[in-house]
């Protein structure tokens, strides 16, 4: 029975506090978090405690959850507005917030599919108003292959020489999702409707992050059509070398996926990529939401 001075029975009161804790994984810039399950609410005090690791991380790994597909939407809400990719074909039939990136079809019979995500890149970086955060869950998971790759642009950044660091201030380049696409998927163009709601757009290469205020890289592969103002080439060249230095192995983690493992990873500073895997051998399902960003200045 409720004794008078519990607190008020409505929802907030019922999400129970669990046990955040927050371990570097060494020699990483990567966080697991341990002690919560992410298919109950969760307390908005852990949520804090949770919200300032990955400010301190960059990118969060939550091992063992079971999770549906609107529990991970519960949970990817804390981190703010959720988005709907324009690749409609992804997403899930029952709720769009929720992308499928799959090699089976909702049936769990083997579809074809190819993943477009294996040049490094910032989620939705094509658009305006890029993607704060993406929150991957693994569902079913290769024996081997199929990891994913993830660069700490603040690291990249902040080992760029002084002099670089200068002739990068204030150069903008140009993110084209068409260009992306004719690269990654030359036979699959976009339908009229997706290049409107994707037009070009120019961002600045050194990216201020909006809560730490620190500066990391923000560039990609296949995405970057030009550098704003510089000629074609050498805006390539500048480009190239940029990448080549952001994600060298002392920047890099490699996730080995298990099956259970949520990973949430800021857009804002860091890049990542898939890898290959057998295609006919193993399913590889992810659970994708995608948290709406800001203007990147
Ligand atoms: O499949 C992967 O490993 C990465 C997928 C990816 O880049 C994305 O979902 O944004
Ligand atoms: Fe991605």
């Amino acid at each position: 029975m409720r004794k008078s001075n519990d607190p008020p029975h409505h929802p907030r009161a019922s999400k129970r506090r669990q046990t955040v804790r927050i371990a570097r994984i060494s020699d990483t810039f990567v966080g697991e978090i341990s002690g919560v399950d992410l298919s109950q609410a969760i307390a908005e005090m852990d949520f804090a405690a949770i919200s300032d690791a990955f400010l301190d991380h960059s990118i969060l790994l939550f091992r063992d959850q079971t999770l549906s597909k609107r529990e991970l939407i519960d949970f990817s809400s804390h981190f703010g507005e959720l988005l709907i990719h324009v690749l409609s074909q992804y997403l899930a039939s029952d709720v769009p917030q929720v992308m499928r990136l799959s090699n089976t079809d909702e049936k769990g019979i083997h579809a074809d599919f190819r993943n477009g995500a294996e040049a490094w890149h910032s989620d939705l970086s094509f658009m305006a108003v890029p993607s704060l955060a993406t929150i991957l869950y693994g569902e079913a998971i290769p024996d081997i292959g199929g990891d994913t790759l993830f660069c700490d642009c603040y690291a990249a950044y902040g080992a760029l020489s002084e002099d670089m660091k200068d002739r990068l201030a204030g150069m903008a380049a140009v993110h084209s999702f068409r260009r992306y696409q004719r690269r990654r998927f030359p036979e699959r163009p976009l339908t009229e409707e997706q290049k409107r709601s994707t037009p070009d757009v120019a961002h600045p290469v050194v990216r201020t992050h909006p809560v730490s205020g620190r500066k990391s890289l923000f560039i990609g592969a296949d995405v970057i059509s030009h550098v704003v103002g510089i000629e074609k080439r050498k805006g390539k060249k500048i480009m190239d070398d940029l990448l080549e230095h952001a994600t060298q192995e002392r920047f890099v983690y490699r996730h080995r996926w298990r099956k259970g493992d949520l990973i949430a990873y800021d857009n804002r500073c860091t890049l990542h990529r898939a890898t290959e895997f057998d295609n006919d051998k193993y399913e590889r399902t992810l659970l994708r939401t995608s948290i709406k960003g800001d203007v990147p200045f």
